[in-house]
């Protein structure tokens, strides 16, 4: 394909979407195209041949709220009026980025560019189907001149949400199967559960450790808590309570966390909203099995009773219960561990997932013209 310019604004958030955005941008660059990066802040994953512009808010006494939707459309309008050219900006979560790249492009002449939006989740579940944002993000999505969304399930809920009636393409998030693979374990009498997430309310880290409780009340167990996030302390409190400090290690955040995940034993994501999960997907590729809520876009990912077990929301007892089984029987983790990473790589792999996007790039261009 003839290399496009391309705009890519998002969060840099150490996980979900600023990832998925940063690794695309990364993969897109090595395909040959131009690629433009907007931002608040450096990125945490490494963006090679990605030109970044920061954006920069200016304080003002009077803003409580400093305009960081409208710091953004006057970047990239300040940028293409410079000399860069532009075909496509593709925003990633659609609040605030698809109204300002609306605003962007309404601020061009001639509208040198096409639009797409990615929906990834909270974006759609909780901000932008609050009542303060709900109107906004509508048009936002309606606007932009593609939209797509990481799941079906998320592809659903934008449009029972929302009542989008806008076409929504579902391309879903990729992992690197190069960088995200098994590792050899040293012998160790632990099972070893990993979840990595930012500790939201909606990661469900209580239910974390009161699986991991009832997990380690039966077996030799440790559990490794990567990321970071609000409800974190509460979670350690819990812990503390419960007497199980001394067997949970504290990684903290990190950028690529690809050895943690692999060391890991089995992967718990008990969360109460998800629309893809992408470190569920991460520990796939590293051939560790996960056990999960079913819900969102997680049974999209994980195949239950295939590469992990799926259970209800707040189904403590079942989740500890899949765990028990993953230790006391290695065949069957293995086996799903075997699955876990086939799985990765014929339905998520970077190169596959990208070709999509380009595709999906063609094909708003081709409407456009
Ligand atoms: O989990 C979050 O709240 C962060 C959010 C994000 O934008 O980073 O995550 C969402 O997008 C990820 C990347 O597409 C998905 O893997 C997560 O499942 C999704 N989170 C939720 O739906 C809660």
């Amino acid at each position: 394909m003839k290399p496009l310019h391309i705009g890519i604004a998002c969060y840099p958030t150490l996980g979900g979407s600023g990832v998925v955005a940063t690794e695309l941008a990364a993969a897109l660059a090595e395909r040959g195209h131009h690629l433009n990066m907007f931002t608040y802040a450096p990125p945490h994953r490494a963006a090679h041949g990605v030109r970044l512009h920061l954006v920069d808010v200016a304080p003002y006494p009077l803003f409580k709220y400093p305009p960081y939707d409208l710091a953004l459309a006057s970047q990239i309008v300040d940028i293409v009026e410079n000399g860069t050219p532009l075909d496509v900006l593709h925003v990633h979560y659609a609040v605030p980025h698809a109204i300002s790249a609306f605003l962007a492009k309404q601020m061009l002449p001639g509208a040198p560019f096409v639009t797409v939006t990615t929906l990834h989740g909270t974006d759609i579940s909780i901000v932008g189907s609050d009542p303060a944002y709900a109107t906004v993000t509508r048009f936002g999505i309606n606007q932009s001149d593609g939209v797509t969304a990481v799941s079906d399930s998320l592809k659903r809920d934008t449009v029972e949400k929302l009542g989008i009636a806008k076409p929504i393409a579902v391309i879903p998030n990729f992992v690197d199967c190069d960088f995200f693979k098994p590792i050899a374990k040293p012998a160790r009498k632990e099972f070893r559960i990993a979840h990595a997430s930012n500790f939201r309310e909606v990661k469900r880290p209580l239910d974390v450790i009161k699986i991991f409780h009832r997990v380690s009340a039966s077996i030799p167990a440790r559990l490794s808590l990567i990321g970071d996030g609000p409800e974190l302390p509460a979670a350690l409190e819990l812990a503390r309570e419960l007497k199980l400090t001394d067997k949970i290690d504290m990684i903290g955040a990190v950028s690529v966390p690809n050895l943690e995940l692999a060391d890991a034993d089995a992967f718990l994501m008990p969360s109460s909203s998800e629309s893809f999960g992408l470190s569920a997907l991460e520990s796939l590729a590293c051939g560790v099995p996960v056990v999960a809520t079913n819900i969102g876009g997680i049974p999209e990912v994980v195949t239950d009773g295939i590469c992990g077990f799926l259970h209800s929301l707040g189904d403590v007892e079942a989740m500890a219960n899949s765990l028990m089984m993953l230790h006391r029987d290695p065949r069957l983790r293995e086996r799903l561990g075997v699955n876990a990473r086939k799985r990765a790589l014929e339905q998520f792999s970077e190169n596959r997932i990208v070709t999509q996007y380009e595709q999906f790039y063609a094909s708003v261009l081709a409407a456009r013209n």
